[in-house]
């Protein structure tokens, strides 16, 4: 591999960067890892605040470029690493519905299911960026209905997304456990990056944990 595609990401276990250090396990590429503590509050110290202003992970420093976002930051990893074969390239008829179902996510999914988990209304429906919650929520399931993936019979970054964000979502009752989810969530959890991931998340939490109460 190029020394050129070295990437760093900034992660917190447990959280949002933990999807996208699923999908670097799933890509099976090198990476570092730069590890936050956020019971520690270092999201908010101004060394991370400098690579990232809004105290935010997921965060990936390739070369230059800095790149935040969680989904920027799959759709990036995903083109970055062609050969791994989990975006469909510019040109291939699934490139859409793959940038559609990315989108999705964090432009309709994440709003709809934050405002219903806080108890606020969504604006009124013609300005809320995804309806309401029944009309995102069956947009998503007739889809995913569709199976037995995001893109049908193709795996793609589109599943490591969605499948993290459905098994948190659902553990925490933010989202209805509806056979057509749960069938999904088991089907993307049994990936082994996802098992990999689990076991690095908990020894760094403890890790994390262990340091707080301790005080270091
Ligand atoms: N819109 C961002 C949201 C990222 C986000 O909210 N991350 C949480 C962890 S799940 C975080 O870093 N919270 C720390 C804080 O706000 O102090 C994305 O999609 O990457």
């Amino acid at each position: 591999m190029n020394d050129d595609r070295k990437v760093t990401l900034y992660h917190s276990p447990n959280t949002r960067s933990s999807g996208a250090l699923t999908l670097l396990e799933e890509l099976g590429v090198p990476y570092e890892l730069h590890v936050l503590n956020m019971k520690a509050g270092e999201q908010r110290q101004p060394q991370y605040l400098a690579v990232n202003p809004m105290g935010k992970v997921p965060a990936l420093k390739h070369g230059d470029a800095l790149i935040t976002e969680q989904v920027a930051i799959f759709l990036y990893l995903a083109d970055l690493f062609p050969e791994a074969k989990l975006a469909p390239p510019i040109g291939d008829p699934l490139r859409g519905p793959y940038l559609r179902w990315m989108i999705f996510y964090a432009a309709c999914f994440e709003p709809a299911v934050i405002d219903g988990a806080t108890h606020r209304d969504p604006a009124p429906q013609p300005m809320s960026p995804y309806g309401d919650f029944e009309t995102m929520f069956r947009t998503l399931t007739d889809q995913l209905a569709k199976g037995p993936y995001v893109l049908g019979e193709r795996f793609s970054a589109a599943d490591v997304l969605w499948g993290g964000a459905l098994t948190w979502t659902t553990m925490f009752k933010m989202v209805p456990e509806l056979p057509v989810i749960m069938s999904y969530v088991q089907r993307a959890g049994a990936r082994p990056s996802v098992a990999r991931v689990k076991v690095k998340d908990a020894e760094l939490a403890a890790t994390h944990e262990a340091a707080v109460s301790s005080g270091t």
